[in-house]
C-alpha cells in the first residue's frame, strides 16, 4: 500500500522531529501537519506561536538544534534592550531572528488575516515540505491552574509562564484551554482527515499538545471519520519522558506516566477512542485493549532513526504483519512492503 496523503497531529519539538523523519521516509507522500496552538502567547504586543514555529523552523532548516526551539545562529540584542527598560516579561527568550517571524505574524493578524493564512505565508519562505495547519484559526490558550504555595489559593497562569518562567515546578491542578469552546477546526483540517490514508499522533505531549488539538470542537469527530488508520507513537519511553514535560501533565489527568497509560488514555478507536495501533519503545510492554501494539525503537536520536520510526509507524498504519524495524542503514521503500 502506498500512502498518498498522511495527516499528523503534532506539538513542538517531538512533533517537528517526527515530521522530519516522515518527510524523509515517504518523500512522495503529501504530508499535512495539524499543529497545536494552545501554547500561543502574546508578549510585548507580538503574537507568538511556539509549536507552529518549531515545526516550521525544524522542517525549513532554521531551527536551533540544541534548544529545539527558536532560530539557529540567534542573537539576543533586543531581548537585552527590553530588559534594560525593565520591560516584562524578561523570562521569555525572544531572539532577534525569531522576532521577525512574530512581527510579520502580528502585522498580518492585525490586518485581519486568519492564522492559517498567516502560517502559509510564513511557511512560504521556509518551504517545509509539509502543509502546516494550525488546529484552529481562533485563539485558544492553555492556562495552568496552580496552587499558590504560600496561600494555597488557586490561580491560573499562562502555560508559557508555568513552563518557561517556573519550569513546570508549581503543581498543576488543571489545564484550561481558554477560548476553545468558540473554536472550530481551521480551514483544510477536516478536508485533510477526510482524504488521509493514515492519521498519525506524533510523540508530542498527550495533554497540552495532542489533547489540546483534539479539544477543538469537531476536530476529534473529523479525525475519527478518516478512512485511514490512526496510529499513535508513545512520547513516554521506559516510563519516562524523552523531552518536555508530559510527566508533569499526565498525572493531572490521572494518567499513568507510561506507554500503556498513554495508550489507554487515547483508547481504542473501536471502543470510542482514537487508536487503531500504538507504537511503544522496544522493551516497553503495553496492554491496550483492542489496539494493535507494536514495540519498535522510538528514540529519534538521528535522522536515520527518526526515518525508521516513521516507516514503522506507516507499517502499523497498513496493519500489515508485525515486522521488526528495518536494520539501521537499510533502505526499505514503503512500496516494497508486503501487501496487506
Ligand atoms: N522555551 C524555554 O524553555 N525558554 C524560553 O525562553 C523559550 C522561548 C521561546 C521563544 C519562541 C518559541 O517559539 C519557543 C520558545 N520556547 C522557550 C519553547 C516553548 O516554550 C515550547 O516550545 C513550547 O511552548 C512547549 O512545547
Amino acid at each position: 500500500m502506498s500512502f498518498v496523503h498522511i495527516v499528523v497531529l503534532a506539538g513542538g519539538v517531538g512533533g517537528a522531529r517526527f515530521l522530519a523523519g516522515l518527510r524523509s521516509a515517504v518523500p512522495d507522500a503529501r504530508l499535512t501537519a495539524v499543529v497545536n496552538t494552545g501554547d500561543d502567547v502574546t508578549l510585548h504586543g507580538l503574537r507568538i506561536c511556539p509549536d507552529l514555529d518549531t515545526v516550521m523552523y525544524t522542517l525549513g532548516g532554521g531551527i536551533d538544534p540544541e534548544r529545539g526551539w527558536g532560530r539557529a545562529g540567534e542573537s539576543w540584542t533586543v531581548r537585552a534592550e527590553l530588559a534594560a527598560y525593565g520591560a516584562e516579561p524578561t523570562w521569555f527568550g525572544l531572539g532577534d531572528r525569531d522576532l521577525a517571524t512574530h512581527l510579520v505574524r502580528t502585522r498580518m493578524l492585525d490586518a485581519g488575516y486568519p492564522l492559517s493564512q498567516v502560517t502559509a505565508a510564513l511557511a512560504d519562505r521556509w518551504q517545509p515540505g509539509v502543509e502546516l495547519l494550525p488546529m484552529t484559526d481562533q485563539r485558544v490558550e492553555t492556562h495552568v491552574v496552580v496552587a499558590d504555595p504560600a496561600t494555597g489559593r488557586q490561580q491560573a497562569v499562562h502555560f508559557q509562564e508555568w513552563w518557561v518562567r517556573h519550569r513546570a515546578e508549581p503543581e498543576a491542578r488543571a489545564f484550561v484551554q481558554v477560548g476553545v469552546d468558540a473554536a472550530k477546526p481551521a480551514p483544510g483540517v477536516a478536508e485533510a482527515f477526510a482524504a488521509a490514508d493514515a492519521v498519525l499522533l506524533a510523540p508530542s505531549n498527550p495533554v497540552v499538545s495532542v489533547g489540546t488539538i483534539l479539544g477543538v470542537p469537531g476536530l476529534r469527530e473529523a479525525l475519527l471519520a478518516t478512512p485511514g488508520r490512526v496510529v499513535g507513537v508513545s512520547p513516554i519511553v521506559s516510563g519516562a519522558v524523552v523531552r518536555g514535560m508530559a510527566d508533569r501533565c499526565l498525572p493531572v489527568l490521572g494518567v499513568e506516566v507510561s506507554a500503556e497509560g498513554v495508550g489507554r488514555h487515547y483508547g481504542a478507536r473501536s471502543a470510542g477512542g482514537l487508536l487503531d495501533a500504538w507504537l511503544v519503545h522496544t522493551g516497553d510492554a503495553a496492554d491496550v485493549p483492542a489496539v494493535a501494539v507494536r514495540a519498535v525503537p522510538l528514540l529519534m536520536s538521528s535522522p536515520e532513526a527518526t526515518a525508521a520510526l516513521a516507516r514503522a509507524t506507516l507499517d502499523a498504519a497498513v496493519g500489515g504483519p508485525l515486522c521488526p524495524p528495518p536494520l539501521a542503514g537499510s533502505r526499505r521503500d514503503p512500496e516494497e512492503r508486503p501487501d496487506d
